[in-house]
């Protein structure tokens, strides 16, 4: 089978019939099948099966009683179930014209890209069929936002929160991509580098029905934007206050005990900065630890790091009370947050470097490995 058309919907039962016909002309010539990845509460499953009935190409529906994931899961499931592994993901209530199916499989038969997505933004494209201009506005910011937020990612897509795509499953890692996201494009682009090419194509009124859009998946897709954003240097930063919070704990308990208020920074400080490893090589980086060298050497590299930082930062932060004039709580706090964000890069970029990595310029395999790693998303 050649294309897999996967269609996510909720009670779109007016829409059913209309949407089959027209993808089945639409593809008319090609391997295909139309999947519905089903959540509704209202007859769209019985229509479905009427339209499949005498519809020119094969029409399978995935009914989901308990619908995981609400629309992304949806649209996980249908990657999952397809049959072809070249899919297309589409709207139920025809804002998407199902004749630009055809330019998504053309360009993507050139066999350079991976991810074809149709923009509303190219030229040729239109967002017209937006219901007014709230959702017009709404919808611009979201995509600036997301761009600014993903520069490098995103550099080729101008539409990347189009629910409209061709995606071949084989170059996305289906098992990492979480459901949280209405967005699931969003998923797929800022999860890995994709290539990716764009065809233009007109956002049409909704055919019937009504729109599922709301306020709250508003505020759900900035939840997906900063986690995907932000996910693994927030959880950096959070395991790093625990250490700090800890060996504070281990020093009060130790002088507590009676030993040595320096033996104790010592012991604290050591004990933090393996717990430390521990958590960041369970949590943060447990997607880089394949392609990395061995456990040990990541140890020895990130425990060697870890001393000579603190080594370092007390003297600096002397330097910048004598030269300065600020006061010490001041300085431990810039050179905390100076430390915090030269320890995440280093472990980005040295501690879990791959192995063998292709070399381009310098400046740009720096740029690229910031954008691939302080960015990338983490999952507790
Ligand atoms: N399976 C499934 N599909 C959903 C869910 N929510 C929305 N959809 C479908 O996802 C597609 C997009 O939803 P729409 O309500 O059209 O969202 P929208 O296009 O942003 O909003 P409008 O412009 O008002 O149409 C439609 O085919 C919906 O039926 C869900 O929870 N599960
Ligand atoms: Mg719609």
């Amino acid at each position: 089978m050649q294309l897999t058309i996967i269609v996510p919907t909720r009670n779109e039962a007016p829409n059913v019939a209309e949407l089959v016909a027209r993808v089945g002309a639409a593809v008319h010539g090609v391997d295909a099948e139309l999947l519905f990845v089903d959540d509704s509460t209202d007859d769209t499953p019985d229509r479905v099966r009427e339209a499949a009935a005498h519809a020119p190409l094969s029409v399978r529906l995935v009914h989901r009683d308990d619908p995981v994931g609400g629309l992304g899961g949806a649209v996980l499931e249908g990657l999952a179930a397809a049959r072809a592994d070249v899919c297309v993901v589409m709207d139920g209530d025809l804002q998407h014209p199902p004749e630009t199916i055809p330019a998504l499989l053309d360009r993507h038969v050139a066999g350079d890209v991976d991810l074809v997505v149709a923009s509303r933004y190219q030229p040729g494209g239109s967002n017209g069929g937006l219901a007014d201009g709230r959702r017009v506005l709404v919808s611009r910011l979201s995509t600036m936002l997301t761009k600014a937020m993903f520069p490098i990612r995103l550099r080729e897509v101008s539409d990347p929160m189009t629910g409209f795509f061709l995606v071949d499953r084989r170059a996305v890692n289906l098992e990492a991509l979480r459901p949280r996201g209405y967005k699931i494009l969003l998923e797929v682009l800022a999860r890995k580098t994709m290539r990716a090419a764009e065809v233009p194509f007109v956002f049409d009124g909704r055919h019937g029905g009504q729109s599922k859009a709301t306020f709250r998946q508003g505020a759900h897709f900035l939840g997906q934007l900063w986690g995907l954003r932000f996910g693994k240097m927030s959880l950096f930063a959070v395991i790093g206050g625990l250490g700090a919070v800890v060996n504070i704990a281990i020093v009060w308990l130790l002088t507590a005990l009676g030993v040595n208020y320096i033996v104790a920074a010592v012991v604290a400080a050591e004990a933090t900065i393996v717990g430390n490893f521990l958590l960041i090589e369970r949590f943060v980086f447990q997607d880089m630890r394949a392609e990395a060298s061995g456990v040990w050497r990541r140890f020895a590299t990130s425990f060697a790091f870890n001393n000579v930082e603190a080594l370092v930062r007390i003297p600096i932060m002397a330097l910048m009370v004598g030269t300065w004039n600020i006061t010490a709580v001041l300085a431990t706090a810039i050179t905390l947050a100076l430390a915090f964000v030269v320890r995440f890069v280093f472990h980005s970029l040295v501690v879990y470097a791959p192995r063998k990595a292709g070399r381009p310029s310098a400046a740009r395999q720096l740029i690229d490995a910031l954008d691939e790693q302080a960015m990338s998303p983490g999952e507790l």
